[in-house]
């Protein structure tokens, strides 16, 4: 049980690129992970990645929302980042053959226009630092067994970070209520799950403050050209072969792809 970050690093990388469930980190290789050992993990995946030539999009959130703490049967929100290979346009298709056991969920995206700095940031200071916002549909997929998992093993695993379908209609921030944005996220033709921005964080912009101030701690910041997700409104849906997925977002055009 004495893995090093890298090694889990590696066996997770592995799962994702070969496209199988994995048991647990904290069952296989080292059962007293903790959450800030998790993000060092976090750390060797993304230093893999960009050596690969992956180029980071941005970060984003996760577990911001009752429904998704509920779900997982975790009750803190945590960060990952989401790299170019993973973009899907709206419209578009995603392969199950690519990915594990996926899952789909409705979030708004947040393109930065200026550097964001902790700690102590307040979701006005996010807004003011917002070029647009944008509605998505992330494809989560957790390399682990039945989307199972523990805090430090989420972490560790990227957040379960897989694709994202960036939506079409970009608007200003001030131009809306992002709180009062209400959402469904539907499938061949049936609503799965619904909400409004206000189910994260009681405003999806609080989630980006509360992203700045973790990276705070670890000497980092939001930048510039960072497009960044603030954590699903909704709970997850699993994806099936044929699948029309729609996330319709009050104010914005809807969001879509079929799975194959
Ligand atoms: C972890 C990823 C959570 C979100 O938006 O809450 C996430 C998971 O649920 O597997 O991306
Ligand atoms: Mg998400």
């Amino acid at each position: 049980m004495q893995a090093t970050y890298k090694e889990i690093a590696e066996y997770l990388v592995k799962a994702e690129t070969e496209k199988f469930e994995t048991p647990r980190v904290t069952a296989e290789l080292k059962n007293d992970l903790t959450v800030e050992e998790g993000y060092l993990v976090q750390e060797e995946i993304v230093k893999m990645k960009l050596a690969e030539g992956r180029k980071i999009i941005g970060p984003k959130m996760g577990l911001t929302s009752r429904a998704k703490m509920t779900q997982m049967n975790v009750d803190e929100p945590i960060y990952g980042y989401v790299f170019d290979y993973m973009l899907i346009e709206s419209g578009g298709t995603v392969r199950l053959n690519d990915l594990i056991h996926p899952k789909a969920e409705a979030e708004i995206a947040f393109v930065i226009g200026k550097d964001i700095e902790g700690p102590g940031i307040t979701g006005a200071q996010v807004l003011a630092a917002t070029e647009y916002v944008v509605p998505a549909l992330e494809i989560i997929d957790s390399r682990y067994e039945n989307f199972n998992f523990t805090l430090p093993d989420v972490v560790a695993d990227n957040a379960s970070t897989s694709r994202v379908v960036l939506g079409n209609s970009l608007k200003k921030p001030e131009s809306l209520d992002l709180d009062l944005v209400g959402v469904t996220l539907s499938i061949n033709g049936e609503i799965k799950e619904l909400g409004a921005g206000a189910a994260v964080l009681g405003h999806p912009a609080n989630s980006i403050a509360m992203l700045a101030n973790m990276l705070a701690k670890k000497g980092e910041k939001i930048r510039e050209g960072d497009v960044i997700l603030s954590g699903a409104i909704t709970g997850a849906v699993m994806l099936a072969e044929g699948d029309q997925v729609v996330g319709k977002f009050d104010g914005f055009q809807d969001v879509t792809f079929k799975v194959q």
